[in-house]
Protein backbone atom coordinates (compact mmCIF):
# COMPACT_ATOMS: atom_id res chain seq x y z
CA UNK A 1 0.00 0.00 0.00
CA UNK A 2 1.20 3.75 -0.62
CA UNK A 3 0.61 4.56 3.16
CA UNK A 4 3.08 1.74 4.09
CA UNK A 5 5.76 2.69 1.71
CA UNK A 6 5.92 6.30 2.49
CA UNK A 7 5.79 6.33 6.26
CA UNK A 8 9.19 3.70 5.78
CA UNK A 9 11.21 5.55 8.06
CA UNK A 10 15.13 6.33 7.20
CA UNK A 11 17.64 3.72 7.05
CA UNK A 12 19.51 5.49 10.22
CA UNK A 13 16.58 5.33 12.54
CA UNK A 14 16.70 2.81 14.78
CA UNK A 15 12.61 0.89 14.36
CA UNK A 16 13.15 0.29 10.38
CA UNK A 17 11.07 -2.21 9.80
CA UNK A 18 11.59 -3.81 6.13
CA UNK A 19 8.55 -3.47 4.30
CA UNK A 20 6.61 -6.39 3.74
CA UNK A 21 4.84 -6.29 -0.14
CA UNK A 22 2.16 -9.51 -0.06
CA UNK A 23 2.92 -11.96 -2.79
CA UNK A 24 0.06 -14.67 -4.35
CA UNK A 25 1.62 -18.26 -4.21
CA UNK A 26 2.07 -17.70 -8.42
CA UNK A 27 4.55 -14.74 -7.42
CA UNK A 28 6.58 -16.67 -4.48
CA UNK A 29 7.12 -19.38 -6.95
CA UNK A 30 8.55 -17.16 -9.43
CA UNK A 31 11.08 -15.06 -7.22
CA UNK A 32 12.31 -17.63 -5.32
CA UNK A 33 13.50 -19.12 -9.33
CA UNK A 34 14.26 -15.78 -9.95
CA UNK A 35 16.74 -15.58 -7.11
CA UNK A 36 17.66 -18.90 -6.96
CA UNK A 37 19.94 -18.08 -9.99
CA UNK A 38 21.61 -15.07 -8.07
CA UNK A 39 24.66 -15.24 -6.14
CA UNK A 40 23.67 -12.50 -4.13
CA UNK A 41 21.12 -14.31 -2.59
CA UNK A 42 22.63 -17.35 -2.15
CA UNK A 43 24.92 -16.88 0.96
CA UNK A 44 21.50 -15.59 2.94
CA UNK A 45 20.79 -17.05 6.27
CA UNK A 46 17.07 -17.92 6.01
CA UNK A 47 15.78 -15.25 8.22
CA UNK A 48 16.68 -12.87 5.81
CA UNK A 49 16.19 -14.41 2.71
CA UNK A 50 12.37 -14.37 3.50
CA UNK A 51 12.87 -10.79 4.68
CA UNK A 52 14.39 -9.90 1.51
CA UNK A 53 11.45 -12.05 -0.74
CA UNK A 54 8.75 -10.38 1.09
CA UNK A 55 10.75 -7.05 0.48
CA UNK A 56 10.59 -7.23 -3.33
CA UNK A 57 8.48 -5.66 -5.36
CA UNK A 58 7.59 -6.82 -9.37
CA UNK A 59 7.82 -4.71 -11.66
CA UNK A 60 6.76 -5.69 -15.40
CA UNK A 61 8.41 -4.13 -17.86
CA UNK A 62 5.90 -3.93 -21.05
CA UNK A 63 8.33 -3.40 -23.88
CA UNK A 64 11.96 -3.02 -25.89
CA UNK A 65 13.63 -0.17 -24.85
CA UNK A 66 12.31 1.07 -21.81
CA UNK A 67 15.07 2.82 -19.57
CA UNK A 68 14.93 0.96 -15.98
CA UNK A 69 18.00 3.03 -15.10
CA UNK A 70 19.50 6.36 -16.04
CA UNK A 71 23.72 6.94 -15.71
CA UNK A 72 24.02 9.86 -13.23
CA UNK A 73 20.71 9.78 -11.03
CA UNK A 74 20.31 8.80 -7.83
CA UNK A 75 20.09 5.07 -6.61
CA UNK A 76 16.85 4.17 -5.55
CA UNK A 77 16.52 0.49 -6.54
CA UNK A 78 18.25 -2.89 -6.74
CA UNK A 79 16.53 -5.20 -9.87
CA UNK A 80 16.62 -9.06 -10.04
CA UNK A 81 15.99 -10.14 -13.54
CA UNK A 82 12.97 -12.65 -13.51
CA UNK A 83 12.66 -12.88 -17.36
CA UNK A 84 14.04 -10.92 -20.52
CA UNK A 85 17.34 -9.48 -21.18
CA UNK A 86 18.32 -6.02 -20.57
CA UNK A 87 21.45 -4.00 -21.93
CA UNK A 88 24.04 -1.94 -20.12
CA UNK A 89 25.09 1.40 -21.70
CA UNK A 90 28.14 3.62 -20.30
CA UNK A 91 28.67 7.26 -22.10
CA UNK A 92 31.89 7.77 -20.76
CA UNK A 93 32.18 11.45 -21.33
CA UNK A 94 29.06 12.27 -19.88
CA UNK A 95 28.28 13.82 -22.58
CA UNK A 96 23.90 14.11 -23.18
CA UNK A 97 24.47 13.43 -27.35
CA UNK A 98 27.49 10.51 -26.88
CA UNK A 99 25.52 7.50 -28.89
CA UNK A 100 22.17 6.58 -30.27
CA UNK A 101 19.75 8.61 -27.87
CA UNK A 102 23.28 9.88 -25.49
CA UNK A 103 22.95 6.41 -24.27
CA UNK A 104 26.71 5.71 -24.85
CA UNK A 105 28.52 2.45 -25.61
CA UNK A 106 26.86 -0.82 -24.33
CA UNK A 107 29.02 -2.68 -22.40
CA UNK A 108 26.65 -6.15 -21.01
CA UNK A 109 23.81 -7.66 -21.71
CA UNK A 110 22.11 -9.42 -18.94
CA UNK A 111 19.82 -12.08 -19.02
CA UNK A 112 17.14 -13.99 -16.28
CA UNK A 113 18.73 -14.82 -13.00
CA UNK A 114 20.71 -11.59 -13.55
CA UNK A 115 20.70 -8.16 -11.10
CA UNK A 116 21.66 -4.93 -12.11
CA UNK A 117 21.66 -1.36 -9.73
CA UNK A 118 23.77 -2.52 -6.99
CA UNK A 119 26.41 -0.37 -7.26
CA UNK A 120 25.18 2.98 -6.83
CA UNK A 121 23.23 1.80 -2.98
CA UNK A 122 26.63 0.02 -2.47
CA UNK A 123 28.52 3.23 -2.65
CA UNK A 124 26.10 6.10 -2.28
CA UNK A 125 27.09 6.94 -5.95
CA UNK A 126 25.36 8.32 -8.97
CA UNK A 127 24.26 5.07 -11.44
CA UNK A 128 27.46 4.24 -13.15
CA UNK A 129 25.44 2.78 -16.15
CA UNK A 130 21.64 3.32 -18.30
CA UNK A 131 20.12 0.32 -18.60
CA UNK A 132 17.39 -0.91 -21.08
CA UNK A 133 14.76 -3.41 -22.15
CA UNK A 134 15.71 -5.61 -25.03
CA UNK A 135 14.09 -8.41 -25.94
CA UNK A 136 10.34 -8.23 -25.88
CA UNK A 137 10.46 -6.16 -22.20
CA UNK A 138 10.36 -8.49 -19.00
CA UNK A 139 9.65 -8.85 -15.81
CA UNK A 140 11.96 -7.44 -12.78
CA UNK A 141 11.90 -7.36 -8.66
CA UNK A 142 12.71 -4.66 -7.28
CA UNK A 143 14.36 -4.13 -3.76
CA UNK A 144 14.07 -0.89 -1.78
CA UNK A 145 17.46 0.97 -0.93
CA UNK A 146 17.24 0.82 2.35
CA UNK A 147 16.14 -2.96 2.59
CA UNK A 148 19.28 -3.51 0.05
CA UNK A 149 21.52 -1.46 2.10
CA UNK A 150 20.67 -3.74 5.82
CA UNK A 151 20.20 -7.12 4.22
CA UNK A 152 21.63 -7.57 0.89
CA UNK A 153 24.68 -5.31 1.18
CA UNK A 154 26.87 -6.25 3.89
CA UNK A 155 27.19 -10.23 2.27
CA UNK A 156 28.02 -8.64 -1.27
CA UNK A 157 30.59 -5.86 -0.22
CA UNK A 158 32.33 -8.02 2.07
CA UNK A 159 32.85 -10.63 -0.53
CA UNK A 160 34.13 -8.10 -3.11
CA UNK A 161 36.34 -6.74 -1.30
CA UNK A 162 38.06 -10.17 0.47
CA UNK A 163 38.66 -11.08 -2.98
CA UNK A 164 39.51 -7.83 -4.91
CA UNK A 165 42.98 -7.95 -3.67
CA UNK A 166 43.28 -11.57 -4.76
CA UNK A 167 41.19 -11.60 -7.89
CA UNK A 168 43.68 -8.87 -9.20
CA UNK A 169 46.39 -11.13 -9.17
CA UNK A 170 44.84 -13.94 -10.90
CA UNK A 171 46.95 -13.57 -14.21
CA UNK A 172 44.07 -15.17 -16.27
CA UNK A 173 41.38 -12.75 -15.21
CA UNK A 174 44.22 -9.72 -15.83
CA UNK A 175 41.73 -8.26 -18.98
CA UNK A 176 38.89 -8.61 -16.91
CA UNK A 177 37.47 -4.93 -16.23
CA UNK A 178 36.94 -4.49 -12.37
CA UNK A 179 32.98 -4.46 -12.03
CA UNK A 180 33.74 -8.20 -13.98
CA UNK A 181 35.71 -9.24 -11.80
CA UNK A 182 33.39 -7.90 -8.40
CA UNK A 183 30.66 -9.90 -10.18
CA UNK A 184 33.07 -13.33 -9.75
CA UNK A 185 33.72 -12.07 -5.99
CA UNK A 186 30.24 -12.32 -5.87
CA UNK A 187 30.13 -16.28 -6.82
CA UNK A 188 33.01 -17.61 -5.36
CA UNK A 189 33.35 -19.32 -2.05
CA UNK A 190 36.34 -20.35 -0.20
CA UNK A 191 37.20 -23.89 0.46
CA UNK A 192 39.94 -25.43 2.28
CA UNK A 193 41.68 -28.50 1.70
CA UNK A 194 44.68 -30.74 3.86
CA UNK A 195 47.51 -32.23 1.83
CA UNK A 196 47.01 -34.70 0.02
CA UNK A 197 43.04 -34.64 0.04
CA UNK A 198 41.98 -34.63 -3.53
CA UNK A 199 40.15 -31.34 -5.15
CA UNK A 200 39.91 -32.66 -8.34
CA UNK A 201 39.29 -36.47 -9.19
CA UNK A 202 40.15 -38.26 -12.71
CA UNK A 203 37.66 -39.31 -14.42
CA UNK A 204 34.87 -37.91 -12.45
CA UNK A 205 31.88 -35.12 -13.68
CA UNK A 206 32.80 -31.67 -13.46
CA UNK A 207 30.44 -29.17 -11.83
CA UNK A 208 33.78 -26.41 -10.53
CA UNK A 209 36.23 -24.21 -10.99
CA UNK A 210 39.01 -23.49 -8.89
CA UNK A 211 41.49 -20.46 -8.52
CA UNK A 212 44.11 -21.65 -5.86
CA UNK A 213 44.24 -18.66 -3.00
CA UNK A 214 47.00 -20.17 -0.64
CA UNK A 215 48.99 -23.42 -0.88
CA UNK A 216 50.50 -25.43 -3.61
CA UNK A 217 48.61 -28.32 -5.75
CA UNK A 218 49.46 -30.39 -8.42
CA UNK A 219 47.77 -32.70 -11.44
CA UNK A 220 48.12 -36.47 -12.14
CA UNK A 221 46.95 -38.25 -14.88
CA UNK A 222 46.56 -42.00 -14.98
CA UNK A 223 49.70 -43.94 -15.73
CA UNK A 224 51.72 -40.95 -15.19
CA UNK A 225 54.19 -41.12 -12.34
CA UNK A 226 55.19 -37.69 -11.73
CA UNK A 227 52.63 -34.55 -11.34
CA UNK A 228 52.02 -33.08 -14.69
CA UNK A 229 51.49 -29.82 -13.55
CA UNK A 230 51.73 -27.93 -10.78
CA UNK A 231 50.14 -25.04 -9.00
CA UNK A 232 50.58 -21.70 -7.15
CA UNK A 233 49.18 -18.91 -5.58
CA UNK A 234 46.85 -17.14 -8.84
CA UNK A 235 46.55 -20.02 -10.98
CA UNK A 236 43.42 -21.67 -11.80
CA UNK A 237 42.23 -25.69 -12.51
CA UNK A 238 39.50 -27.47 -13.35
CA UNK A 239 38.17 -25.75 -16.38
CA UNK A 240 38.27 -28.16 -18.91
CA UNK A 241 35.23 -30.64 -18.14
CA UNK A 242 33.17 -27.17 -17.40
CA UNK A 243 34.48 -25.61 -21.05
CA UNK A 244 33.67 -29.35 -23.01
CA UNK A 245 31.65 -31.33 -20.71
CA UNK A 246 33.76 -33.87 -20.23
CA UNK A 247 35.29 -36.21 -17.42
CA UNK A 248 37.86 -34.36 -15.32
CA UNK A 249 41.04 -34.95 -17.12
CA UNK A 250 43.73 -35.22 -13.92
CA UNK A 251 43.27 -35.44 -10.76
CA UNK A 252 44.37 -32.43 -8.41
CA UNK A 253 45.74 -33.11 -5.10
CA UNK A 254 46.78 -30.25 -2.07
CA UNK A 255 50.28 -30.98 -1.92
CA UNK A 256 50.32 -28.76 1.25
CA UNK A 257 47.16 -27.42 3.27
CA UNK A 258 45.43 -25.32 0.48
CA UNK A 259 42.62 -22.60 -0.16
CA UNK A 260 41.27 -22.49 -3.17
CA UNK A 261 38.04 -19.92 -4.56
CA UNK A 262 35.32 -22.47 -5.80
CA UNK A 263 33.04 -21.18 -8.56
CA UNK A 264 30.79 -23.47 -9.82
CA UNK A 265 29.24 -24.25 -13.19
CA UNK A 266 26.46 -21.66 -13.33
CA UNK A 267 29.33 -18.76 -12.60
CA UNK A 268 32.01 -19.98 -14.92
CA UNK A 269 29.96 -20.08 -17.75
CA UNK A 270 28.34 -17.04 -17.04
CA UNK A 271 30.99 -14.97 -16.00
CA UNK A 272 34.24 -16.23 -17.66
CA UNK A 273 33.28 -16.51 -20.82
CA UNK A 274 35.37 -13.35 -21.95
CA UNK A 275 38.28 -15.43 -20.48
CA UNK A 276 37.61 -19.15 -22.56
CA UNK A 277 40.20 -18.44 -25.34
CA UNK A 278 42.99 -17.83 -22.66
CA UNK A 279 42.05 -20.71 -20.57
CA UNK A 280 42.25 -23.28 -23.80
CA UNK A 281 45.12 -21.60 -24.77
CA UNK A 282 46.93 -22.96 -21.75
CA UNK A 283 45.60 -26.08 -21.43
CA UNK A 284 46.83 -26.58 -24.92
CA UNK A 285 50.43 -25.31 -24.13
CA UNK A 286 49.99 -27.99 -20.71
CA UNK A 287 49.27 -30.85 -23.01
CA UNK A 288 46.52 -31.37 -20.90
CA UNK A 289 43.80 -31.13 -23.62
CA UNK A 290 43.33 -34.70 -25.36
CA UNK A 291 43.66 -32.53 -28.89
CA UNK A 292 47.07 -30.85 -28.18
CA UNK A 293 48.55 -35.02 -27.36
CA UNK A 294 47.30 -35.83 -31.26
CA UNK A 295 49.46 -32.43 -32.13
CA UNK A 296 52.52 -33.05 -30.23
CA UNK A 297 52.57 -36.38 -31.66
CA UNK A 298 53.03 -35.85 -35.23
P1 LIG B 1 24.26 1.16 -10.72
O1 LIG B 1 23.50 1.30 -9.45
O2 LIG B 1 25.43 2.04 -10.92
C1 LIG B 1 23.69 0.82 -13.20
O3 LIG B 1 23.26 1.29 -11.94
C2 LIG B 1 24.06 -0.62 -13.07
O4 LIG B 1 24.59 -1.26 -14.22
C3 LIG B 1 25.20 -0.79 -12.08
O5 LIG B 1 24.77 -0.39 -10.80
C4 LIG B 1 25.53 -2.24 -12.29
O6 LIG B 1 24.65 -3.04 -11.55
C5 LIG B 1 25.21 -2.46 -13.78
N1 LIG B 1 30.06 -1.07 -15.14
C6 LIG B 1 29.22 -0.52 -14.25
N2 LIG B 1 27.97 -0.96 -14.00
C7 LIG B 1 27.55 -2.05 -14.67
C8 LIG B 1 28.39 -2.67 -15.61
C9 LIG B 1 29.69 -2.15 -15.84
N3 LIG B 1 27.70 -3.72 -16.10
C10 LIG B 1 26.50 -3.75 -15.49
N4 LIG B 1 26.39 -2.74 -14.62
N5 LIG B 1 30.60 -2.69 -16.77
C11 LIG B 1 31.97 -2.13 -16.85
C12 LIG B 1 32.18 -1.38 -18.14
C13 LIG B 1 33.47 -0.59 -18.14
C14 LIG B 1 30.28 -3.79 -17.63
C15 LIG B 1 31.02 -5.03 -17.28
C16 LIG B 1 30.73 -6.15 -18.23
Amino acid sequence: SVSAESMQPDADSGNWKPPKHHKTPDQLERLRHAVAGNFLFSSLDEESFTLVLDALVEKSIPAPNIKVITQGDEGDFFYVIESGDFDVYINPSGAVEAGPDGLGNKVASIGPGGSFGELALMYNAPRAATIVSSSKGGLLWALDRITFRRILMDNASQKRKMYEGFLEEVPLLSTLKPYERAKIADALETVKFSAGENIITEGEPGDAFYLLEAGEASAYKHGVDKSVKEYHRGDFFGELALLDDKPRAASVVAKTNIKVAKLGRDGFKRLLGPVEGIMRREEYDAGLDPLSKQKTVT
